[in-house]
């Protein structure tokens, strides 16, 4: 049957035990939010499903390509990250690409049918000869005709009015899991440094990408714990990376225990339903992932992907395999 052919209270009532928020804001706690999780896994996709049809084209699906403009040699301890200098990973460093080589890039990934693109770079955050090089790379990229968005890790006060000016349209920061699991993973910065990198990109008027990891041993709480984090934002982000870990040999999170890929379809389900309006972007892991796994993400709500053969250092399905998924499914890129 078609949800879209039920009235709100039929579709609505399939279990009891998952909470109905009618206001598109509304707070969510982690206990609520742990019994999305926690529901018989149709009821659970059936919501994400209906609540996603109400808000986004059904089949479509936003298309972004990653590129590194500076890889490696980072001084964060971040547990999952090949790029930590720390860590012996085989991640070669690299110094910032010219302008040409991001331009060329970009252009490539265009002509791929990438609709944005997203340059990371493995900082603890931008120093202000950086900035210069950044914002020149953005104008670049925005005069394509493409969307931008930069990751660059935390932003000092004025640093994203810099980037707002240059024409970014989205600054990714991730929460990364939820506060009682973040020591576990990082200690060279704090919670509280992220939520005050998101509000100076909020402020500043950028678009806000922000989500998380799973698959790096926390609980199904923790899951929760993460998504109430992002879903309680105010507003919540435009867009919500779930990440799933990319195990690295030589980061300390290499060798934990696999995550059920259910738990990972839950995962993405949560964000629908928790924060109806925003683009859900199955991110890391799609490598590792089946294709039926990424259809059922896909079924859960999730409308974004990254696209092209490299994430920022590790493995991407090829732009080819991904179109054929997507010609498989029935799905047109946004
Ligand atoms: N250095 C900046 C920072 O950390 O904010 C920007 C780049 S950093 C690589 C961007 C995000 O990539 C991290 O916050 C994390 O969520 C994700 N990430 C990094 N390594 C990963 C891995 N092995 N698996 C999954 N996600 C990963
Ligand atoms: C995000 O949430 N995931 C992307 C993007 N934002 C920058 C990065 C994934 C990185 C995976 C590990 C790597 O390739 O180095
Ligand atoms: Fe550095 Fe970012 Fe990797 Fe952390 S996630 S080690 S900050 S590049």
């Amino acid at each position: 049957m078609n949800p879209d052919s039920l009235t709100s209270n039929e579709a609505q009532n399939d279990s009891s035990s998952i909470p109905v928020k009618s206001e598109d804001s509304a707070y969510w706690s982690v206990a609520e939010i742990q019994s999305l999780l926690d529901a018989p896994f149709n009821d659970l996709i059936y919501r994400a499903q209906y609540i996603h049809r109400q808000h986004h084209d059904a089949n479509g699906v936003q298309l972004s390509t990653l590129i590194s403009v500076k890889t490696g040699g980072c001084p964060e301890d971040c547990g999952y990250c090949p790029q930590a200098a720390r860590y012996h990973t085989g991640v070669d460093n690299q110094a910032m690409l010219s302008l040409d080589e991001v331009v060329s890039a970009a252009s490539a990934a265009k002509a791929q049918g990438a609709s944005r693109f997203c340059m990371g770079a493995a900082w603890r955050g931008p120093k202000q000869r950086d900035m210069d090089k950044m914002t020149e790379m953005v104008r670049a990229v925005k005069s394509l005709g493409m969307e931008t968005c930069a990751t660059l890790g935390l932003l000092k006060p004025g640093q994203a009015q810099q980037l707002s000016e240059a024409g970014l349209d989205y600054y990714n920061h991730n929460l990364d899991t939820a506060p009682e699991f973040y020591e576990e993973i990082i200690t060279t910065r704090q919670y509280q440094d992220r939520l005050n990198t998101l509000q100076e990109v909020r402020d500043a008027g950028i678009n806000v990408c922000c989500g998380g990891i799973v698959g790096m041993g926390e609980t199904r709480q923790s899951r929760a714990g993460l998504i109430a984090q992002l879903a309680n934002l105010d507003p919540y982000p435009e867009s919500v990376p779930i990440n799933h870990l990319v195990q690295v040999e030589g980061t300390p999170l290499y060798g934990t225990a696999a995550l059920d890929p259910l738990e990972f379809v839950r995962t993405i389900a949560a964000a629908r339903i928790t924060m109806p309006k925003a683009m859900v972007r199955l991110s890391a892991g799609r490598q590792e992932m089946s294709e039926a796994v990424q259809a059922l993400c896909f079924l859960a709500g999730a409308n974004s992907i990254f696209y092209g053969d490299k994430l920022l250092t590790t493995g991407n399905p090829e732009t080819d395999r991904d179109r054929a998924l997507l010609d498989k499914l029935g799905l047109h890129s946004l």
